[in-house]
């Protein structure tokens, strides 16, 4: 089609897709995220985006309709780029200023891009769109798939998928099947296949090390471990609960939950000391747990996660005799006696970013091996192109000791298992699972490596939670007035005490975190410093309430 009339068509399907006048929206930490009611001219409009994109970098590129850990009533929009990651930051600007163009401007919007980053509107473009089990995803996928046609793009729906499977097809497409086939068969082949080579260097493991319980969140995540579990034969035995079939999503269930709430999901059937874990709503986070004989609950986060798999990635490098950098990334969610254990017990390098995986993810490439875990459980793990061939000659080269082959071997199935496009509750679990009976360790054991510093997180509304501007990885507030200094003077109350405050940037909420010595000052601490929040803020509705 020639571009007047493309430009003619965009008009009229756009027209099909109306936006709501004045509504202003923001690609936050992962996207767009509102009520769903809100989102179909979004929708549309990242069709059309994603589709420009695709011209300018001459590849693939992903759209997930989730809001992932958000309510059912919700809804969003990821972006993936070619490589599967998150999308560039200038094109987040973008897709602010497409998506909060009133319809008689989205034109010249759209055209604005096209100028900016000189796209060539007759080259082909390729668009993958993926969706969550929400009931309003099926029309916003839809309205996705439109922006896409009305742009001349190609678009394939995969329909319900996790999204880190859509970011990893992405990836799959982009390097023409070097990473792995761009189907949902080929992801569960390459990953259960690495699995069970994995779990055959554990022999001795028994039946009941091989359970596992799985909180679903009601979400795509309880869909897809079901698609899957066949292929991890008797090497993985597990209980999926929280399926969708009854419950609400995310409701008292799932990975946010059960890491904010520190308790297990309702729904779910757990025998005392019995290991589990609990999905996010489209399945890129994850977290363990298990409850004690004494009833007491054990969290098992992100911060855990990574210390495990770092744990095991250096015993490797050592056997292996490798040389290769590892570094651990998280954010200021990150408990304090899991930086201190990282730096001083493991020492390993430990870096702090902002909170958001993109963030995490790009500090993670500076070096050989970079794993990165939010507290929340979103994380993974990055192999440079060189750590892959070193291990991989290793594992190849007839000469290797029986001991360096066997730590090599781990190593490259350690690779496969991983998604390194992006966090996945499901490729993070297998390699959890193989990494406990590889190593023949509990629950227990694991949660033993440190304890946590007791700990409290807060929601505080506002009128407008851009108010607060943050710096040094979102440690300190530096607006409103006053705010850190109250803070500052607050947490010299306590022992061992750390508190910071930042807007979300997925819900319409400011987040308070505490840590202290006990978990009465850690939550005394988050009472006063929301109430701090509440009063220079401008906070809306009721006054914090004190947690006892
Ligand atoms: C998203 C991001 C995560 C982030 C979380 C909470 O997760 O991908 O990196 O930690 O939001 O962000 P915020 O505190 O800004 O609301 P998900 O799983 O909801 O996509």
């Amino acid at each position: 089609m020639e571009v007047m009339a493309q430009f003619q068509e965009v008009l009229k399907q756009s027209s099909l897709h109306p936006k709501p006048a004045g509504l202003v929206l923001q690609y936050g930490t992962a996207g767009f995220r509102t009520n769903a009611k809100q989102l179909d001219h979004v929708m549309f409009r990242m069709g059309l985006l994603a589709t420009l994109r695709s011209k300018k970098t001459k590849a693939t590129i992903g759209v997930m309709v989730t809001a992932s850990h958000n309510p059912e009533e919700d809804n969003g929009v990821k972006l993936i780029d070619p490589m599967g990651e998150m999308v560039t930051p200038a094109w987040e600007g973008y897709a602010t200023q497409l998506a909060n163009a009133e319809q008689e401007d989205m034109l010249t919007a759209l055209k604005d891009i096209i100028e900016k980053e000189t796209i060539n509107m007759s080259q082909e473009a390729n668009v993958f769109v993926g969706r969550d089990t929400r009931c309003s995803s099926l029309s916003l996928s839809q309205a996705v798939l439109d922006g896409v046609t009305a742009v001349g793009g190609h678009s394939k729906d995969y329909g319900l998928v996790t999204t880190p499977q859509l970011h990893y097809m992405v990836c799959c497409q982009n390097t023409e099947g070097k990473y792995g086939e761009a189907t949902v068969e080929g992801y569960y082949n390459k990953l259960s296949q690495a699995f069970i080579r994995l779990a055959k260097n554990a022999p001795n493991c028994t039946d009941d090390q091989k359970h596992l319980c799985v909180d679903g969140a009601n979400g795509i995540g309880a869909l897809k471990v079901r698609e899957m579990e066949s292929l991890l034969k008797t090497e993985l035995q597990i209980s999926i609960f929280n399926d969708g079939t009854k419950g609400k999503l995310n409701y008292q269930c799932g990975a946010d939950f059960v890491k904010v709430q520190q308790k297990p999901p309702t729904g779910i059937l757990m025998n005392t000391g019995e290991r589990c874990c609990s999905f996010d709503g489209d399945a890129d986070r994850i977290v363990y747990y298990y409850v004690d004989s004494e009833e007491q609950f054990h969290l098992l986060d992100g911060d855990k996660i990574a210390t495990l798999i770092s744990t095991f990635l250096k015993e490797l490098l050592t056997q292996a005799g490798l040389d290769l950098k590892i570094a651990v990334v998280q954010t200021a969610y990150a408990n304090g006696s899991s930086t201190d254990y990282l730096e001083n017990t493991m020492k390993v390098i430990v870096r702090c970013t902002k909170t958001g995986v993109k963030h995490l993810h790009h500090a993670a490439q500076e070096f050989d091996i970079g794993v990165y875990f939010e507290a929340n459980g979103h994380g993974t793990v990055l192999f440079s192109k060189a750590a892959e061939q070193k291990i991989q000659q290793l594992a190849n080269d007839p000469n290797t000791d029986d001991e360096r082959k066997r730590a090599a071997l781990l190593l490259q199935n350690t690779v496969n298992i991983i998604n390194q496009t992006v966090g996945d509750a499901i490729s993070d679990m297998l390699l959890i699972e193989a990494i406990l009976a590889i190593k023949g360790m509990t629950v227990q054991q694991w949660d033993a490596i440190y304890t946590d510093l007791p700990n409290r997180q807060l929601k505080v509304k506002v009128l407008d939670r851009r108010v607060i501007d943050t710096t040094d990885a979102e440690r300190r507030a530096l607006s409103p007035p006053g705010l850190q200094e109250a803070i500052d003077t607050l947490v010299k109350k306590y022992r061992k005490a750390r508190s910071f405050v930042r807007p979300s940037g997925t819900e319409d909420v400011v987040r308070v975190y505490t840590e202290a010595e006990t978990q009465e000052s850690a939550d005394a601490l988050a009472h006063e410093v929301s109430l701090a929040v509440y009063r220079l803020a401008g906070g809306v509705g009721d006054e914090p309430k004190s947690l006892h």
